[in-house]
């Protein structure tokens, strides 16, 4: 390859495809790259980086397929592969945007990951994936009533028959062009101790706020004495060992916080209702932590 060709590689476009296990990611990933690469029905996940050439309207993007995660907390480095995928860290290429393929049969249990990414502004699409087989057992989800609850763009796919392949290839160039489109402003709120914890840690941690605070999150989550993930500093694993062992003292449960905070949002959505009239979710403003200085998360910042 030509000097001139690897820089234009290197200057297209990065897509990552996340999401939990088992979604579809790899055969969207074949799919739309058209690469071969046999899929297997096998358990565990995706561990090499696979990365292929996708075709939209505008050119080619790179399209990155992240091995399928939970959450992004993460006690394995497994796991912390993924987590480094999607913030472009440790010599991975900062994706522009993350499709994150959700099994539609499965939809809110998936989204918690989808919310994770939102909360990070991560410019995020939701592949609304297995369509085929929501479809067909009569519980698929309305792709325009979960963008509209979730607030960024959300279309409906089937790896497997093709459906979708072109709104999607649309939906990506649209936030590839804008990522604003791609973003939302997260309407839960955490306890003000979580906020307080949270405003410790930001400190610690590079990049614009929202990313700050994304990983912030991720070490109060991740974190503790018997994980396996390497290269965290070692000021993070002290800030958060003592936070810990504060919040242990004043009898609070970090990880209940943080989790079932997110859940609560979730669980009170009315995902298979009409939604109102006009409505664009019932999101909120970020609550004024050290992460979000000057109001940093307002809609006109983004
Ligand atoms: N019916 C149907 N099956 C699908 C669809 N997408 C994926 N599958 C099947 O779902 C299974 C898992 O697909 P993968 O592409 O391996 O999923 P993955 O997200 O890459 O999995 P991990 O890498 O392990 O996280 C395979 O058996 C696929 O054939 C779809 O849209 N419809
Ligand atoms: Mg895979």
């Amino acid at each position: 390859m030509s000097a001139g060709a690897a820089v234009r590689a290197e200057a297209r476009p990065v897509v990552a495809l996340a999401g939990n296990p088992n979604t579809g990611k790899t055969s969207l990933f074949n799919r739309l790259t058209g690469s071969n690469a046999r899929v297997g029905n096998y358990p565990g996940v995706t561990v090499e980086r696979e990365v292929g050439a996708w075709r939209l309207a505008s050119g080619l993007v790179d399209v990155v397929d992240v091995p399928g995660t939970y959450s992004l907390a993460s006690r394995s480095s497994d796991e912390q592969v993924a987590v480094r995928a999607i913030f472009g860290l440790d010599g991975n290429a900062r994706p522009h945007l993350a499709v994150v393929v959700v099994d539609a049969t499965q939809l809110v249990r998936n989204l918690y990951f989808a919310l994770q990414l939102v909360e990070a502004e991560v410019p995020v699409v939701v592949a609304l994936n297995l369509m085929d087989v929501a479809r067909a057992q009569g519980i698929a989800p309305d792709p325009g009533r979960v963008a509209a609850l979730l607030g960024v763009p959300v279309v409906a796919v089937s790896a497997t028959t093709g459906e979708g392949m072109d709104t999607l290839a649309a939906a990506v160039q649209d936030v590839l062009l804008d990522p604003r489109q791609g973003r939302a402003l997260p309407g839960w709120r955490y306890p003000a101790a979580l906020e307080q914890d949270l405003a410790r840690l930001c400190p610690l941690a590079e990049g614009p706020a929202a990313e700050r605070r994304a990983l912030a999150l991720w070490a109060l989550l991740s974190v503790d004495e018997t994980d396996e993930l390497i290269d965290v500093p070692a000021p993070v694993r002290q800030e958060v060992a003592a936070i810990r062992a504060e919040a242990g003292r004043a009898g609070r449960d970090i990880d209940a916080e943080i989790i079932a905070t997110r859940y609560a949002w979730l669980d009170a959505q009315a995902w298979a209702s009409p939604p109102r009239p006009g409505a664009r979710g019932s999101r909120s403003p970020w609550t004024a932590g050290s992460c979000t200085p000057g109001g940093a998360g307002s809609p006109s910042s983004r």
